[in-house]
């Protein structure tokens, strides 16, 4: 008798076990979202490449929930209807030309579906728009909405965190005194086009702020450009999405949108924090320098 009582707690067992375990593959599954993006889609709302991004992925997704739901179902059918029973012999079909004369067109049709939205919307995706907002700046770099008016801010990628260089010049040379700069967060006006010239300068780094767009890879002796225009005061979060280190998931971004004449006061701001530290340094290292300590 010990035997199959031990055989009944094991099922017992084995019920709440499996339920536990597939709970936990559920809970894991809706975290999802908090790695920064939504649960089924790409975060938009925050620049309109990253809702063209977001619109682009959706009509994919519903194209291949269709395709997906209407194979399952046929299958979960096909094997109840046509299960196991006795005396039933199993017909023998050899082909049908028909059926996949239409699978196969029907596939390529889709496909091609696909590719004209595809390349209906990358232009928006890739092309700045316009500022909205009345700012003032260009430069001869690509890309350049029509009418060349934005803000050009350099990224940097380095182990482990984002250094940001406002102002065109930063392509020329990103450490040029003057130039402010700041680090892990970025400030930038509402409605303004910025464009990001994004390097790294130690290994390959991800440019990625979800909610602004798509991720952008940060690769050292190499200059990508990225773009967005965020649309009211607000903080965007993001994360370096390339595994670059151990500290890698440390490697955050921020992107604090404020109205164009808060921008320029805390540029300003930022310039005279830089230059009251560099004097700062300067007086320390006068005075280590004097007592021998340097
Ligand atoms: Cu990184």
């Amino acid at each position: 008798m010990r035997p199959h009582a031990s055989d009944a707690t094991r099922r017992r067992l084995g019920i709440p076990l499996s339920a536990a375990l597939a709970s936990c593959v559920l809970v894991s599954l809706v975290l999802a979202p908090s790695a920064s993006a939504n649960l089924l889609t790409p975060k938009a709302g925050g620049s309109p490449n990253a809702d063209q991004i977001h619109s682009l992925y959706t009509i994919i997704l519903y194209i291949a929930a269709v395709v997906f739901v209407g194979v399952e179902a046929t299958l979960i059918y096909s094997l109840y209807r046509f299960r196991a029973k006795k005396v039933r012999v199993a017909a023998q079909i050899h082909g049908n030309t028909r059926l996949e004369i239409g699978w196969t067109v029907g596939a390529a049709l889709i496909l091609v579906i696909l590719t004209v939205v595809t390349f209906v919307k990358l232009p928006s995706i890739i092309n700045p728009p316009n500022s909205t907002a009345p700012f003032l700046e260009s430069a001869l770099t690509q890309p350049s909405p029509p009418n060349g008016k934005r803000l050009t801010i350099c990224v940097q990628g380095r182990q482990f965190i984002w250094r940001y260089v406002y102002g065109a010049a930063c392509e020329n040379n990103p450490y040029a005194p003057k130039l402010p700069y700041s680090f892990q967060e970025m400030y930038v006006p509402a409605g303004v086009t910025v464009v990001l010239s994004i390097t790294a300068v130690d290994v390959i780094h991800s440019w990625w702020v979800p909610s602004l767009g798509g991720k952008v890879d940060a690769v050292p002796g190499y200059t990508t450009y990225t773009w967005f225009q965020a649309r009211g005061p607000a903080l965007y979060h993001g994360q370096c999405a390339q595994l670059c280190g151990r500290q890698h998931a440390f490697m955050t971004a921020q992107v604090d949108v404020m109205s164009p004449s808060d921008y320029q006061q805390k540029l300003a701001q930022l310039g005279q924090d830089i230059q009251k530290a560099n004097s700062q340094v300067t007086t320390l290292r006068a005075y280590l320098t004097k007592t021998g300590n340097l």
